[in-house]
């Protein structure tokens, strides 16, 4: 796209933002502070390196696109790839099952150590990228219906070992990044029919998280996500939204919201307030639920807009970590990562661009008529001028000229994967 037709729309944008008191450039340079958590799930269908068979624990990656990253090396290569073609600087969010075993060989989950990862954080060093992590308590052959929950001992504790190894691993990639790694512990614990055992089960999933929480760490966050129901796991999940609410309100844990977590018409935008009022920080798996949790791709819609705008209507991005958590296998895997993180981004840089002085002075002065004018009128202001032009100066393509590169990588790279 020609360098001169973007400033000059951007100039013009600039301009009729001023007029109702916002800073473009401001919003840019707070746009640029954000770094999301980029889900390293999306290039392989949530395979992971153990050659553990079938996806399991209720989730789903439906389609068979062709080039899926088969092991460590393509999967850095396609995150490189993905990163090359998103403004601003990111982090990556590693799954247990993503170990590297080359050097040290294979070791079952509740045998891992941060040296299973040294690569991975290597490599995060060289890209000048963070990582978080996630502990993974699905497809493997102890992952029975319960987990960390479950009534069986030996399972329950191999789980419980499992947590707290994830934490070692993040403490250690936190420290060696210098900024605290977030560990999201999210287990699939539940039941596909009736249970008349829902309170012994969750007692369960307290005491493995006590014993998981008891060891006090300081380069990595805690944060625990709920879930509605999973496939096969329909009519209970022990780990539900009340019950972390509560566990991470009374322990001061973060709550992660994954977008695809609620009943359909449930406002995830509007939890926020409530949250940052009772827990630390807010952790979010930005997705997009079609009916279900079937986690498409992330695109601008009024439930990632409302999302945002109340992130910084709150002012806290600072205490919001934005992580992606879909996985698509019907299109191209790298499109999939680049269209919804950009639309994360669209979607925040039309938070950052809204006129909330002015809002809420109309707000304050009853002036119902004239909030609801101004909301609608920002709908349609120039911010794709301020996009494009965020996007110029992080030098990476603008507008639908990513498209093209994706298309290469995939003649030159993704396709002749088998
Ligand atoms: C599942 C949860 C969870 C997973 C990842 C792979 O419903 O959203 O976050 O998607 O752990
Ligand atoms: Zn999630």
């Amino acid at each position: 796209m020609k360098k001169e037709l973007i400033e000059k729309a951007y100039e013009i944008a600039k301009e009729r933002y001023a007029a109702i008191g916002i800073d473009t450039d401001a919003a840019m340079e707070t746009l640029q502070g954000v770094q999301l958590s980029l889900h390293c799930w999306q290039a392989d269908d949530v395979k992971g390196f153990e050659d553990a068979g079938a996806l399991t624990g209720g989730i789903q990656a439906t389609g068979n696109y062709p080039g899926r990253a088969r092991n460590i090396e393509e999967l850095q290569a396609d995150i490189e790839k993905v990163t090359s073609l998103i403004p601003g600087k990111h982090r990556l969010s590693l799954h247990a099952n993503y170990a590297d075993f080359r050097q040290t060989g294979i070791v079952d989950r509740d045998q891992l150590e941060p040296k299973h990862f040294e690569s991975w954080m290597q490599w995060a060093e060289k890209c000048g990228m963070k990582l978080d992590f996630n502990s993974t308590s699905f497809s493997h052959p102890k992952s029975e219906d319960l987990t960390l929950s479950s009534p069986k001992e030996d399972i329950r504790k191999f789980w419980v070992e499992h947590t707290k190894r994830c934490r070692a691993i993040a403490e250690e990639m936190g420290r060696r990044q210098g900024d605290p790694a977030i560990l999201n512990v999210w287990v699939h614990d539940g039941s596909k029919d009736i249970t008349v055992n829902r309170m012994a089960y969750r007692a369960n999933l307290k005491k493995s998280l006590d014993e998981i929480f008891e060891q006090k760490y300081d380069n990595m966050k805690d944060c625990v996500e709920s879930k509605v129901f999973g496939i096969g796991l329909e009519s209970y999940t022990v780990g539900s939204n009340d019950f972390y609410i509560g566990y991470a309100a009374q322990k001061g844990k973060i709550v992660t919201l994954d977008t695809g977590h609620f009943h359909p018409t449930e406002s995830i935008a509007d939890k926020m307030s409530s949250l940052l009022l009772f827990t630390p920080e807010v952790m979010l798996h930005v997705s997009r639920p079609v009916r279900w949790d079937s986690d498409h791709v992330t695109i601008i819609n009024d439930e990632t807009l409302d999302l945002t705008k109340e992130i910084v209507r709150c002012d806290a991005l600072d205490r919001v970590h934005i992580g992606l958590d879909y996985f698509d296998a019907s299109i191209n895997r790298i499109g999939a990562y680049v269209i919804g993180a950009r639309a994360t981004q669209k979607c925040l840089l039309q938070a950052l661009l809204e006129p909330l002085k002015t809002l809420r002075e109309y707000e304050a002065a009853g002036k119902g008529f004239e909030r609801l004018a101004l909301l609608e009128e920002c709908k349609s202001l120039p911010w794709n001028a301020v996009w494009d032009m965020f996007c110029l100066r992080n030098g990476v393509p603008v507008g639908e000229e990513f498209i093209a590169d994706v298309n290469e990588y995939e003649k030159e790279v993704t396709s002749k994967r088998c």
